[in-house]
């Protein structure tokens, strides 16, 4: 039997942060669009509806908030005896009608996470919640944070990922979806994309359907080129990282942006571009606006079969003696001069 599934991007245009980073468009205004975009997807014939990394609230981390209360309020609280992702009132509704419609869902969103002993670490998360089995059957927390803890000068686009999140926990563990026919998928979170590491973890476990939110800014006044040049830059650097991953793991790789001016200001604008790529590394669509929009497109999972069993058969090709510094070294080290 044909292993079909049909897939909808649902790219956001933006969560506005007015009047200040941390005061987020109301939050059942954003649910009515995530909920709207559902419906559409559904009545596409979607099984799957992937939405943005942060797709609960504005994208907070191009400020710097400090009080406590105004922070904790854009994360999802979750420990091992509860509450889980799945009871929060910010995501609930959209978990309830996906349930209905017999949508999968997978999202991204701030996790609060306490554990046995107590102690409380915060992740730029997403999970993978399967509509047949009412499950969040995958969680991942996002590996590669750019940005750093401190502010830049005044007038730069800040990014401050390191300043609210841990690294992620969960390592890049792909996963089975049985009422897919039991596609192999992977999630990725944003700045993940560009790691030919995080794609090869998933590659090595035969992944055959990539799932990437992002939030990435089109323009930074600190940076050499006009708005121009540097928006033709992102996405450009967006593009080959999405179409290398697909072709060099044999996968289709489903990648959603929250796009669209969010916050007055440097760094408050977040490209579009949400793609889906084929395992050849073709561009299956992409939308065209900085919107609300759906991407709706239907993958046959067996077209990884070609490239996983030729040119990217791991077992018969990759030569593991000359990959030692991948993972023995951080930082690049030049070979003396001679
Ligand atoms: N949210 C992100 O991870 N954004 C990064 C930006 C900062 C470069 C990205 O890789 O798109």
């Amino acid at each position: 039997m044909a292993r079909i599934i049909t897939v909808a991007a649902a790219q956001l245009g933006p969560i506005k942060a007015v009047p200040n980073p941390g005061g987020d468009e109301p939050r059942d205004a954003a649910m009515k669009r995530m909920l709207s975009l559902l419906e559409d997807a559904a009545a596409k014939g979607a099984q799957l509806v992937v939405y943005p990394e942060l797709a609960l609230t504005t994208f907070f981390p191009r400020a710097m908030l400090t009080d406590p209360a105004e922070i904790a309020a854009l994360f999802e609280p979750e420990s091992p005896a509860g509450p889980s992702i799945v009871e929060s009132p910010h995501l609930k509704p959209l978990l309830e009608r996906a349930t209905a419609l017999g949508v999968d869902v997978s999202i991204g969103y701030a996790e609060r996470w306490t554990d046995e002993e107590g102690k409380t670490t915060d992740y730029n998360t997403a999970i993978y919640y399967e509509a047949a089995s009412r499950a969040v059957l995958a969680k991942y927390r996002k590996v590669h944070l750019p940005g750093r803890t401190f502010l830049l000068p005044e007038g730069s686009a800040q990014q401050l990922e390191k300043y609210y999140f841990t690294p992620g926990d969960l390592g890049f563990q792909a996963f089975r979806v049985p009422s897919r026919h039991q596609a192999i998928c992977g999630m990725l979170i944003c700045n993940d994309r560009r790691w030919p590491e995080a794609w090869r973890c998933l590659g090595l476990q035969g992944v055959e359907l990539v799932l990437c939110g992002f939030n990435t800014s089109d323009y930074k006044p600190q940076e050499p080129g006009s708005v121009a040049e540097q928006t033709e830059m992102a996405y450009l650097h967006h593009y080959i990282s999405c179409q290398g991953g697909s072709y060099t793991n044999a996968c289709f790789g489903v990648h959603v942006a929250k796009a669209g001016a969010e916050a007055e200001g440097a760094g408050g604008t977040l490209m579009g571009g949400t793609v889906i790529y084929d395992p050849m590394g073709r561009k299956v669509g992409e939308t065209t606006t900085l919107d609300d929009e759906l991407l709706v497109a239907t993958l046959d999972l067996d077209m990884c079969k070609q490239q996983k069993s030729t040119i990217f058969n791991f077992a018969n090709h990759r030569r593991l003696e000359h990959y030692g510094r991948i993972v023995e070294q951080v930082g690049a080290e030049e070979p003396p001069e001679a």
